[in-house]
């Protein structure tokens, strides 16, 4: 089929988990950096109904939406499963990996740049959203079971995005003693050597995340 192209912002968790899934896969892939605010025309032409990375490139083909994008990488390449196979425990991964970016990334950002008596509004909600993901966790070592499924790349932002997110925003979302479950899978996950090879360096994001707070403040 051809080989694979990665169009991506290093920063970027939807672009992390499409690195993940490509390395669990033992894919060799080429990875093409860009600067999301300053969209070059190739990536335009590739993505044009959202402008947005991540993309992948097959041979000619591209595919784009992280979750579309790792649900593609498990059917091609079969080693590793990562979606489950059961009809139902798959559409419970595509599920709550979806509530994941839509609510959980949406929440833990709005808690982080509010202020005031919005900003507690905004903690509590974003905590009730994280409360949905321990219980997919409790009992489990990984979301996918015994090993890393399509739900830990799709909830693996946490330990390190959630954490940049918390120090910027001066709060504390992911309470151990809350989320008992969620947080030692957090300290677990960022230590597997796959998935440390593919994240960026906090300072990066601790930056970016900063400067993002301050713009819209
Ligand atoms: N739902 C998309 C989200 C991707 C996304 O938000 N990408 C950001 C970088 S983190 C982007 O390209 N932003 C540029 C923009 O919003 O125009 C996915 O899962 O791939």
């Amino acid at each position: 089929m051809g080989e694979v192209k990665v169009i991506g912002s290093t920063l970027s968790p939807y672009c992390t988990r499409v690195e993940w899934a490509l390395k669990l896969k033992g894919v060799e892939y080429e990875y093409i950096h860009e600067e999301p605010f300053n969209k070059s025309p190739f990536l335009l032409s590739h993505n044009p109904a959202y402008k947005k990375v991540p993309v992948i490139l097959h041979g000619h083909r591209a595919v784009a939406e992280s979750l579309v994008i790792v649900d593609y990488v498990d059917d091609v390449w079969k080693e590793n499963p990562l979606v489950p196979q059961d009809p139902y425990e798959k559409s419970l991964a595509r599920f709550w990996a979806k509530f994941s970016d839509d609510k959980c990334i949406r929440g833990a950002w709005n808690a982080c740049k509010a202020e005031g008596e919005a900003k507690e509004k905004a903690i509590e909600s974003a905590k009730e959203s994280l409360s949905f993901l321990e219980k997919q966790i409790e009992g489990k070592q990984f979301f996918g079971g015994e090993k890393i499924g399509f739900l830990d790349l799709a909830v693996g932002w946490i330990p390190l995005w959630l954490g940049a997110m918390e120090q910027v925003g001066e709060m504390k979302l992911l309470d151990a003693e809350k989320f008992p479950s969620l947080h030692e899978w957090s300290q677990n996950f960022n230590q597997i050597p796959v998935i440390k090879e593919a994240l960026p360096p906090r300072e990066k994001l601790v930056a970016y995340f900063t400067a993002s707070v301050r713009a819209v403040r």
